[in-house]
């Protein structure tokens, strides 16, 4: 509940109350049952409500049905999300991408109602026959206006990102690994991404703050140059039509040399929030593999009490892969940025092996270390697409 009411802020809406409703069933019309539906419909009416947001999903039918019985306006927690986004997007970029995702969210839910068979052209007696004359309905007329926009716009953000797929190739010449931070809404990427930069990003306590990407130079302790980018966070249910619409920009992620997965460990829910990034990043294609290598950066240990910050220290200690700081103080950036540093000294790479068929026992050898991605065969043997680190891949040319 908090944090649909946070998500409620990020739009500037003013929250008049909240309330957890168990439904046992689904009213399949209303959602909601008869005794529960007046109840809230005199609450609508005592704090004269205009809009209702339920954080979950409401059926298209359910949401034109309430909306008609209780005078206001409903939004299901897609709905919400897409309406944040479509105000925070300020490239050309973002605001296609939302643009799209808006309409793919619209276009799903385009229900057959009685004003639209009222206006269906076309059929019914007498003069009625003359108008569009198509036969059409209002419905598929309404479906067809949205599949043209959609075309549209898909042409439209083709042209957009070959020119950021330009950038990007100008990007790989400069030989720094890309180092992307990921993680949940509000888990202070953008704070982190200002500390370890010098820049000054909108970071913000409110969901969303980042929507586009942004990337700066940050140079390690041992000389070493990388780029580290800020992007969009995360966040539960994230609208499927969202996570297509930003897979390009996503996608630089899964392009990244490096992620650090940021957590603000001092939430409640940072547990079931880092499996949602992780679900994520699994949607967006990140191999298991992958994400072992990536580092979890547990932030806001300022805000954990003496006992809790020391076991997350302790962890941060025994495991490589975890690092323990605070966005704000600037405590544990020095290690940070080492572990950065020590991460990227053995980067995952993709590659592809040729084997003889004879070469049985190397091949085993492969799929031990869990390093195989995917295997095809020709007259010589096998080709073996392989994820591992320089390391790994040092041990298996021993084993010739
Ligand atoms: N106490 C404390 N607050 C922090 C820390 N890091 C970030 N914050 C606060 O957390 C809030 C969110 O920070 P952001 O950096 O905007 O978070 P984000 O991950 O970029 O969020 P989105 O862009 O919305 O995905 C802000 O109010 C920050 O000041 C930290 O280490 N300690
Ligand atoms: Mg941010």
């Amino acid at each position: 509940m908090a944090e649909a009411v946070s998500l409620a802020h990020a739009l500037e809406l003013d929250v008049a109350f909240d309330l957890v409703v168990k439904l046992r069933k689904p009213h399949a019309g209303l959602l909601f049952g008869k005794g529960k539906l007046e109840e809230l419909a005199g609450i609508l009416s005592a704090e004269d409500i205009q809009l209702v947001l339920i954080d979950g999903p409401v059926s298209p039918i359910q949401q034109r049905n309430l909306e008609k019985h209780w005078g206001v306006k409903v939004l299901d927690r897609t709905g919400l999300i897409l309406e944040i986004f479509g105000e925070r997007a300020r490239t050309r970029e973002g605001v296609l991408q939302v643009d799209l995702a808006a309409l793919e969210y619209q276009k799903s839910r385009l229900v057959r109602s009685w004003t639209h068979l009222e206006r269906q052209r076309g059929t019914g007696g007498g003069a009625g026959g003359t108008v569009g004359g198509s036969g059409e309905s209002q419905l598929e007329s309404d479906r067809r206006a949205i599949d043209d926009a959609i075309v549209r716009l898909r042409k439209q953000l083709i042209k957009v990102e070959k020119t950021r797929t330009l950038h990007r190739a100008a990007r790989a010449k400069v030989p720094y690994p890309i180092v992307a931070l990921v993680g949940y809404t509000n888990a202070g990427k953008s704070t982190l991404f200002n500390t370890l930069t010098g820049a000054e990003v909108m970071a913000e306590d409110m969901l969303f703050a980042t929507l586009d990407p942004t990337m700066r130079e940050v140079e390690l302790p041992e000389g070493q140059k990388i780029i580290l980018s800020d992007t969009v966070g995360f966040i539960s249910e994230l609208p499927t039509q969202l996570v297509a619409a930003f897979k390009a920009t996503l996608e630089e992620v899964l392009d990244a040399d490096l992620i650090l997965h940021v957590r603000d460990i001092s939430h409640p829910e940072t547990e079931a929030q880092a499996a949602d990034v992780r679900e994520i990043l699994t949607t967006l294609g990140i191999t298991e593999r992958a994400q072992e290598h990536l580092i979890e950066v547990w932030n806001k240990i300022d805000l954990l009490d003496d006992a809790a910050q020391e076991t997350a220290l302790n962890q941060a200690n025994r495991d490589d892969a975890v690092l323990a700081v605070s966005a704000t103080t600037g405590q544990g950036m020095d290690a940070l940025l080492a572990g950065i540093e020590s991460a990227l000294e053995d980067p995952m790479i993709t590659e592809v092996v040729r084997l003889a068929y004879a070469e049985g026992r190397r091949r085993a050898w492969l799929f031990s270390q869990n390093v195989v991605d995917s295997e095809e065969q020709d007259e010589l043997g096998f080709l073996v697409t392989v994820t591992w680190t320089t390391k790994q891949a040092a041990q298996f040319a021993k084993h010739a």
